[in-house]
């Protein structure tokens, strides 16, 4: 970088020489820092530095780009129940791969929700639960397997166990979720990013490919940023957020037919559920600002949901002003999935990883346990008394 400084910051924008961990390099960055980097758009931003600077990690960039400077077999992987930043990031980087002469494959543990059927290219995401063998087929044909929207094999499960037994592939990275796992070649990891879908869109553009960013590419990125945001709404909506759906706006997106078909998407039992729910299951912890619900299998059988259903129903209690965090259990198979939201800084991330075996981000995390509902339940009791003490 030659000691350059970008001109504008009045100190400290230098980025630090990066200092090395086990063949991992940070490097630190005030976020509005214009020197070119990945973070820096050619836009003038409004000076501010943060106290404390996002954090990056990029490792083997270049690498990743001199491998991908001849056509490659590339299968981009997916987490356990896609959600839309997900699928969205894998569709829009095997898009731009496809441009750059490469084949590439979307790969998704199993089913997502149906809200997201209007994505360009999602009819032909290959869903390992239904389709197993294509899937090994398609891993071991590869010559690279990204894994987008999460960061260790755990989180895909039985997945993750197929692509381990597959030797001699690249392994790439890119994700924003806390505690990353230092397991991929290259890696493309921020936690200070609001989404994967972001991740893409600067990835895309440090390979020089604004140009290549189509209209149906540059909705699936707006989308994406928009689920993990909550519609440009929680803490990681940063100015740059906003930058970049300006500058996928201008590709000719139509953000209100996205928004009707992300969000519009209703059925009548899905919404006479949630107004079940607020009635009849919500229970609020005055002493610890928090209101939590369950959901029974009996309960999402009765009101026919699907998975996409059961989405967004956790954040409905913190439109209250006494709640801080809201909680929702959800019965299945073999365990409780748990999802965490909370606001301002309180860290539900921490809350899933100490006590539900799960983490995420500091404002929305997931976790589960093997033990039933009521116990589940007794254990958030402690947990929070523990917690907020
Ligand atoms: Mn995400």
């Amino acid at each position: 970088m030659n000691n350059e400084t970008c001109g504008k910051c009045p100190a400290n924008c230098q980025p630090l020489p990066p200092f090395v961990l086990p063949s991992v390099f940070f490097i630190f960055h005030p976020a509005n820092c214009q020197l070119p980097t990945a973070n820096s758009l050619p836009l003038r931003i409004p000076h501010f530095h943060y106290l404390y600077p996002p954090m990056r990690l990029e490792k083997n960039l270049p690498e990743l780009f001199e491998f991908l400077s001849t056509p490659r077999k590339i299968a981009l992987v997916a987490h356990t129940r896609p959600d839309g930043d997900a699928i969205g990031s894998c569709l829009a980087l095997k898009f731009f791969l496809e441009k750059r002469g490469h084949t590439a494959e979307v790969i998704a543990p199993d089913d997502f929700p149906d809200f997201l059927n209007w994505m360009k290219g999602s009819d032909k995401v290959f869903i390992r639960q239904k389709n197993p063998k294509t899937c090994f087929a398609i891993l071991a044909n590869s010559d690279l397997i990204g894994f987008l929207d999460f960061n260790a094999l755990k989180r895909i499960e039985s997945l993750g166990e197929d692509i381990a037994k597959i030797r001699g592939k690249k392994w790439l990275m890119v994700d924003h979720h806390r505690d990353p796992d230092d397991f991929t070649d290259f890696t493309f990891w921020s936690d200070e990013a609001s989404s994967t879908c972001e991740l893409v869109y600067d990835l895309i553009r440090m390979m020089d490919g604004d140009a290549d960013i189509d209209s149906d590419m540059a909705a699936i990125i707006y989308a994406g940023m928009a689920m993990d945001t909550g519609v440009f709404q929680y803490s990681n909506t940063t100015a740059r957020v906003h930058e970049i759906a300006a500058n996928l706006m201008h590709k000719g997106i139509h953000v209100e037919e996205i928004h009707n078909n992300v969000y519009n998407q209703y059925g009548e039992n899905r919404l006479r559920f949630i107004g079940y729910m607020l009635k009849d299951k919500m229970q609020i912890l005055p002493e610890y600002r928090t209101a939590f619900m369950t959901i029974s299998m009996k309960e999402a059988e009765e009101y026919k949901l699907s998975s996409g259903d059961k989405e967004g129903i956790v954040n409905l209690p913190l439109a209250m002003k006494d709640v801080d965090i809201a909680v929702l259990f959800t019965e299945d198979k073999d365990r409780i999935k748990i999802s965490f939201r909370s606001k301002g800084d309180i860290n539900v991330d921490r809350l899933a990883r100490e006590y539900f075996n799960g983490g995420g981000h500091k404002n929305a995390s997931g976790g589960s346990t093997r033990v039933s509902l009521e116990e589940t339940v007794q254990i958030l009791h402690t947990a929070l008394a523990a917690f907020l003490s």
